[in-house]
């Protein structure tokens, strides 16, 4: 199963939407009922979604800081590692669920009192791994700001609008309501936020709502140009030589409709990229005007196959890769899916072309 995904692919994933840059879909009520559950926390935990994106990431180091600001004692934390490239956001090294920090110290209080958790970016019990198993013997209320559909309505306050392109969008407009301070690296990890969840404003979610937000941060000082640098021009060599090496191996089928691609382990080992380093990957041959579903397989360490599937409308034709996906036991979103396959790779690229062949 594919973990979390981008925001842009929840949202296109669902018909459902509101008239696009409406903002403040959020009722007050719960803006107020949040400043009081953070007035009356000393000791706050801060965490977000397994793989966290450049939303998840954006939003921990804002609020964070935000919180900091306010005098509280904040302990922010992650389920699962975060790229390297989201790392410049955070002035400390944040510490990782299952890494240094265990579910038992968290119950414990080994580190610490925490009277308030605060989540960000997702309103799921799947999303937090073993994380679930502190949230289910913890006291602490939960404060939740997201823009997900899916809910296990896990906050005691929410503050949740699934029309907003990112989670920070929802922060931001949370922390410009209740007048705390958006300033210096709390604008920028905000950006961040926005900005990646709308794959630097050229996704559907793009709307006006999104370029009014980022406008009023680049007016408090965001530098956007420094960072897409930051984030999209620092590709180590080796990384680079993996992608070149996965577009020379690109395919395409079915009159251009579908483009398939794979890396095997010797690809790792000849460029010295590491497996996290196809992250984004797939998507670089949706810059052919023909492809409309697009895969990558890659060998992993174990022998498996993990085959990854994105998808995009064109005209009337939009295929639902999560059913392909979901054929050989995988899941994931209409426009963003994925599953593993035994090897070998070549078998594993058939079967998934042959399932296209139905629908294309
Ligand atoms: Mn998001």
């Amino acid at each position: 199963m594919l973990g979390h995904l981008p925001a842009q692919e929840y949202w296109e994933a669902t018909s459902e939407r509101n008239e696009k840059g409406k903002g403040f879909c959020v009722d007050n009520r719960a803006f107020r009922q949040a400043v009081e559950l953070i007035d009356g926390a000393e000791h706050i935990l801060v965490t977000t979604h397994t793989r966290p994106d450049g939303d998840a990431c954006g939003c921990v180091a804002a609020m964070t800081q935000v919180l900091r600001g306010r005098g509280k004692t904040v302990r922010p934390l992650f389920v699962s590692p975060i790229p390297d490239w989201y790392a410049f956001l955070f002035e400390e090294k944040v510490p990782v669920l299952g890494e240094s920090v265990q579910v038992e110290d968290l119950v414990g209080g080994r580190l610490g009192r925490i009277d308030l958790v605060v989540i960000l970016d997702t309103n799921s019990y799947g999303q937090l791994p073993r994380f679930e198993d502190y949230l289910r013997r913890t006291d602490a209320p939960v404060l939740i700001v997201d823009h997900h559909v899916t809910s296990d309505k896990l906050g005691r306050v929410e503050i949740a609008d699934h029309t907003a392109a990112a989670a920070g969008l929802v922060l931001f407009e949370f922390l410009k309501d209740v007048g705390w301070s958006i300033a210096g690296k709390v604008a920028e990890a905000l950006f961040v936020a926005i900005a990646t969840d709308t794959g630097w404003f050229h996704l559907r979610n793009t709307d006006s709502r999104v370029f009014r937000t980022c406008a009023e941060l680049v007016d408090l000082g965001v530098d956007s140009n420094e960072l897409y640098r930051k984030l999209y021009q620092t590709f180590s060599h080796a990384r680079f030589k993996l992608m070149a090496t996965m577009l020379d191996r690109l395919e395409l089928h079915l009159d251009g409709r579908y483009a398939s691609q794979y890396l095997v382990r010797e690809d790792f080992e000849r460029t010295g990229a590491a497996y996290r380093d196809t992250e984004n990957m797939v998507n670089e041959c949706q810059r052919i005007g023909s492809v409309v579903v697009a895969a990558l397989f890659v060998e992993l360490r174990d022998g498996r196959i993990r085959c990854s599937l994105r998808s995009r409308p064109k005209g009337e034709q939009a295929i639902d890769v999560s059913e392909i996906a979901a054929a050989f036991g995988g899941g994931g979103h209409k426009m963003a899916a994925g599953t593993y396959l035994p090897a070998p790779i070549g078998h594993a690229m058939q079967l998934i072309r042959d399932e296209l062949a139905k629908r294309l």
